[in-house]
């Protein structure tokens, strides 16, 4: 498994690239599926498992998705059952990211209505402490409310974990568990305010129909929900087309929730059911230390007590450096041209700079206006290395509070989430 280096890191930052990702998701692999167990399966061995290539398993795991990943080649796959696959940052230069470079986070199996392309009878359940229970066809989701669309970045809560020192357990995502697509479907606010909205609402509770891993019809992969005031806020959208077509068997089809500004996972795919409930919801992935964060900052590794974690909410303001690929040659003397995109979870990005000496100084970058909220803003600036040799461009996003990426991993905390490090390229000028 090849790993994007971050330049410029310390020993031991570098070890857990190295070593800690490609262990911990080989035992995760190893305990998951294992390739005896594959053989087992097809009742034969499988020939020279030795050799075989972490991420590649036999054709028969199809139901995982592994099977669709040969639409997106370019991908780093850290994992395959669930499936999840990042993208190099070199690869995310596109404003709309395209389906081949949207990355792929999987808890469960991909529904074989997904894999079918097939939505018939598909409804929405909108229930709860609303007046009016809805049941709504994607026909009813179409005329009945305004259609829009929007490019709305999904990242992984998890996106970075790669670089926590002690580890966390987990997918090793480096820098490219993200995307920004261009979804069309109807307002989430628009939809739960026709149910109307009872006092009573706290938290809204999401449900899909894809099959656990084990396979048991009464478990759920995953089941999240946002406070009842971010679903009615600007942003969220119920959505059945990425990209002008219908949301591929990967990303949720037929229909799927987006609720930009929070970790990805409560931007329920295969979309059946909001559940608006009177209290904090309790689904999968809600409790325990799932997308939870310290609520007081503890020091590296320690052992946070479950009543010590709370729900993490809005990501934090991050960058990525889209433009030129790491470790590319570059004329000395000469202005090169350096760019990426820039996004928050509570809102606009204010400022971008970057640092070609190791953030001792740093210059201004140009930062386009984004063409809606939610969606990750262009960012450009020309760079001049003063001579030749070794160079690392830093980029480092602000937010619309004065919030700015930090140069080092922040807040430690047990499952890996939050990281907004800045990011590092190396050029190499000649
Ligand atoms: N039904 C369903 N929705 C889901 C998930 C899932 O496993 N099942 N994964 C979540 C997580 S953790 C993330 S980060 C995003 C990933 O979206 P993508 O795979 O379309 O990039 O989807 C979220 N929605
Ligand atoms: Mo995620």
């Amino acid at each position: 498994m090849l790993h994007e280096k971050q330049p410029g890191q310390t020993q031991e930052e570098s070890e857990i690239e190295r070593e800690q990702p490609e262990s911990s998701a080989r035992r995760n692999f190893l305990r998951t599926t294992g390739l005896s167990t594959l053989g087992a399966m097809v009742g034969m061995t499988v020939p020279f498992e030795g050799n075989m290539p972490f991420g590649v398993t036999p054709v028969m795991a199809q139901d995982t998705g592994e099977g669709l990943m040969s639409d997106k080649p370019d991908l780093t796959v850290l994992n395959d059952r669930p499936v999840n696959a990042e993208t190099p940052a070199h690869l995310l230069d596109d404003d709309v990211t395209p389906y081949e470079r949207m990355f792929v986070r999987m808890n469960g199996m991909v529904p074989q209505t997904a894999l079918d392309q097939n939505a018939e009878g598909w409804t929405l359940t909108i229930d709860g402490e609303v007046e009016t229970p809805l049941e709504l066809t994607l026909d009813d989701l179409k005329s009945q409310f305004e259609t829009v669309t929007k490019r709305l970045v999904i990242e992984c809560g998890g996106n970075g974990r790669a670089y926590f020192n002690p580890g966390a357990s987990g997918n090793q995502w480096t820098m490219g568990a993200v995307g920004c697509p261009e979804w069309t479907g109807v307002r989430l606010a628009d939809v739960l305010k026709k149910a109307g909205i009872k006092d009573s609402a706290v938290y809204t509770a999401h449900f899909s129909n894809d099959p656990h891993l084990s396979g048991d019809p009464d478990l759920l992969p995953i089941s999240r929900g946002v406070p009842i005031e971010k679903a009615l806020a600007e942003g969220g959208i119920i959505a059945w087309e990425m990209n002008g077509e219908p949301i591929p068997a990967l990303h949720g089809f037929p229909l799927r929730l987006i609720v930009p500004g929070y970790p990805g996972s409560v931007s329920q795919k295969y979309l059946t059911r909001i559940w608006i409930r009177d209290q904090v919801h309790d689904g999968a992935k809600m409790t325990g230390y799932s997308y939870r964060l310290p609520k007081n900052p503890v020091a590296p590794g320690t052992d946070v007590p479950e009543s010590d974690m709370a729900i993490m909410t809005e990501m934090p303001v991050k960058s990525l450096i889209t433009f030129p690929q790491t470790g590319t040659e570059v004329a000395s003397g000469k202005p090169t041209e350096v760019r990426g995109h820039a996004w928050a979870g509570n809102g606009d990005v204010q400022a971008m700079d970057v640092s070609i000496d190791f953030g001792q100084t740093w210059q201004k970058a140009e930062l386009d206006t984004a063409p809606n909220l939610f969606a990750w803003q262009r960012w450009r600036a020309d760079v001049t290395l003063p001579e030749t040799g070794y160079f690392e461009v830093w980029a480092r996003a602000t937010d619309k509070d004065g919030v700015m990426q930090p140069p080092v991993t922040p807040g430690w905390n047990p499952r890996g989430y939050g990281n907004n490090i800045q990011h590092r390229i190396a050029l190499i000028a000649t």
